[in-house]
């Protein structure tokens, strides 16, 4: 077994799917989580020039240096076993992992807003064009959930068009994973993003209750992220 060493911030966001793989597979790994202020001194701006495209996530294995989340979250997947059992499945996996990106990609304005940037210790970063994009961070959030809630209308449909427990087929998923902890993620400026999604709603109860997540979720080390844990 490589030796795996995760460089993400102390949030969970885009790490999520990672650190549950590491533990619904039950390999060892090592977590380095940043903690990060926003300010040209942080812990991140250190490691940052070390990092390859100067963002995290990055899994380095046996020291080489993996970045982009996606990318990584589907080596682990095909590493593990949770990347479909033929191409057909991984591009079904593929499909609701892309369309899912964008509940973590749209909030981008929202921790960006000036607003904001107070908050969320560990989320806010400079302002930028995004950030500036909206007249005030109350805007940026009710574009961010209507975004959502056409993202999971969308979701809804497709998942409603397969067979099986989860996104494909019976057994769980990098799909249902990457769901998870978007879905999680949006928590943070949606109170209940699964509200008239009943479906998916109890998608997300299955995961949840899927008995090696529950035991992570469980699990004393996933307190210091409660922000991130399901209302
Ligand atoms: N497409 C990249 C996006 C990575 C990304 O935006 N990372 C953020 C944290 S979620 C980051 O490192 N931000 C710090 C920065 O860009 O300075 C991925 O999926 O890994």
């Amino acid at each position: 077994m490589p030796s795996y060493k995760l460089i993400y911030f102390t949030v969970r966001c885009r790490a999520e799917p990672i650190h549950m793989m590491f533990h619904i597979a039950g390999v060892e790994y090592e977590n380095v989580a940043i903690r990060s202020a926003g300010s040209k001194n942080d812990d991140f701006m250190k490691i940052r020039p070390s990092l390859p495209f100067g963002q995290a996530p990055v899994l380095e294995v046996d020291g080489v240096k993996l970045t982009q989340s996606r990318a990584i979250i589907r080596y682990l997947g095909r590493e593990f076993g949770f990347y479909g059992k033929s191409s057909l499945e991984a591009a079904q996996i593929d499909c609701v992992m892309d369309v899912t990106d964008d509940i973590i990609l749209k909030a981008r304005p929202i921790y960006r807003h000036p607003d904001l940037l107070l908050d969320f210790p560990g989320l806010q970063g400079p302002a930028d064009v995004l950030g500036n994009f909206f007249k005030s961070r109350t805007e940026a959030i009710e574009e961010y959930s209507k975004t959502v809630r056409k993202l999971l209308t969308d979701l809804e449909k497709l998942f409603q068009m397969v067979e099986g427990d989860f996104f494909v087929g019976d057994e769980i998923s990098i799909a249902d994973m990457f769901f998870f902890a978007a879905c999680n993620f949006s928590r943070f400026f949606i109170k209940d993003p699964f509200e008239g999604f009943p479906t998916l709603a109890a998608l997300n109860d299955r995961i949840i209750a899927h008995p090696k997540i529950k035991k992570y979720l469980d699990d004393t080390s996933y307190k210091p992220y409660e922000q991130f844990k399901p209302f």
